[in-house]
C-alpha cells in the first residue's frame, strides 16, 4: 500500500509549536505580507530575519508529539511506500524518526545564500548577518519558501501524488496552494483521501472522509488500522 501524508502546522501544535491560523496564531501580530515574501524581505530584512530566529529558537525546545512518532512507525513497516510532505519548517518528523520527508515549504534549520544560492546549517540568529561560508557575501537568508515562491521538490511530490492507493492530509488548513490542492492531484489519480484535522478546513469537501480531533489523538489510532489492514511486515 503507498501512501503520501500532507502535514501543516496542525501537527506540531501538541508540541507547542504555534500555528499560523488559529486564534494566537503565528500571523497574529504580524501580517503575512510583512514577514514570508520576498518583498517583505527585501523592504525589512531584519524584521524577517527576527521572526524566523525566533521561531527557531521557539522549534529549538519543541519535542515530537504522538503524531509525528506514529508516522515514523509507519514508516518502520512501510518503508519507500510512505512519504511524508510536510509544510512545516521545523524538523520535528526527522526528530520523531521519520527519514522519507519532503520539506516543500523549506526549513528553520537551514540558511540560503542568495548571492550563491549555497545552502548550509543555520550559524545561530541570521539578523547577525553572518558572510555566507562559501562566497563571503553578507546574504544569508531563512531556506524558507515564501508566498510567490515556487515550493520545493513539486516534481517529486506529484510523481508520489500519480503512484499513491492513500493520501493523508493532517493539520492543515487547505489555505495554501499548491499543497491544498494535493488532495485534488491524488484522488484524480484514484487515491482514497483522509483528513485528520481539528476542525473542518477549507478543503475537507474534496476528502472521501474527514475525522475530526487532535492529531496526537487520531494519528495513532489511524496508523494502527492502517498496520492492521496491512498486517505485520516480513521479519
Ligand atoms: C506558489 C513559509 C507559484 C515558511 C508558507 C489565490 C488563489 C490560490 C493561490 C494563490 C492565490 N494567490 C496567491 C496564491 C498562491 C499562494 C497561496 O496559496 N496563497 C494563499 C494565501 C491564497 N501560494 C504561494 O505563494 C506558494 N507558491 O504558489 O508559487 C508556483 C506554484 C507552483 C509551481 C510554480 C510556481 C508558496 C506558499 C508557501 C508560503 N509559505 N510558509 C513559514 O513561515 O512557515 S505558508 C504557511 O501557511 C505554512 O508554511 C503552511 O504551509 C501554510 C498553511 O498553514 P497550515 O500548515 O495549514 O497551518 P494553519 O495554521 O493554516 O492551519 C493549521 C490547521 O491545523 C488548522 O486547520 C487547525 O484547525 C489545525 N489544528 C490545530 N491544532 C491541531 C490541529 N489539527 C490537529 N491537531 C491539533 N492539535
Amino acid at each position: 500500500m503507498r501512501i503520501v501524508v500532507l502535514t501543516g502546522a496542525g501537527i506540531s501544535a501538541e508540541s507547542g509549536v504555534p500555528t499560523f491560523r488559529d486564534d494566537g496564531g503565528l500571523w497574529e501580530g504580524h501580517r503575512v505580507e510583512d514577514v514570508a515574501t520576498p518583498e517583505a524581505f527585501a523592504r525589512d530584512p531584519l524584521t524577517v530575519q527576527r521572526f524566523y530566529d525566533a521561531r527557531r529558537r521557539a522549534a529549538a525546545s519543541a519535542r515530537p508529539n504522538p503524531a509525528h512518532l506514529a508516522l515514523a512507525r509507519l514508516e518502520r513497516r512501510l518503508g519507500d511506500d510512505l512519504l511524508v510532505v510536510t509544510q512545516n519548517i521545523d524538523d520535528l518528523h526527522e526528530q520523531a524518526g521519520s527519514t522519507r520527508v519532503v520539506h516543500m515549504h523549506g526549513r528553520l534549520d537551514t540558511a540560503l545564500c542568495e548571492a550563491c544560492g549555497a545552502r548550509m546549517p543555520v550559524p545561530g540568529d541570521l539578523a547577525d548577518d553572518a558572510t555566507c561560508p562559501v562566497c563571503g557575501a553578507r546574504a544569508l537568508r531563512p531556506d524558507v519558501v515564501w508566498f510567490g515562491e515556487r515550493p520545493y521538490e513539486l516534481d517529486r511530490i506529484d510523481l508520489a501524488l500519480a503512484a499513491c492507493d492513500r493520501f493523508v492530509a493532517i493539520g492543515t488548513s487547505g489555505a495554501v496552494y499548491p499543497a491544498a490542492g494535493f488532495v485534488l492531484t491524488a484522488a484524480g489519480f484514484g487515491a482514497a483521501t483522509l483528513e485528520l484535522n481539528l476542525v473542518e478546513s477549507e478543503v475537507s469537501l474534496l476528502f472521501d472522509e474527514v475525522r475530526h480531533g487532535l492529531a496526537g489523538m487520531l494519528v495513532p489510532a489511524w496508523v494502527d488500522e492502517v498496520l492492521q489492514a496491512i498486517g505485520p511486515g516480513t521479519p
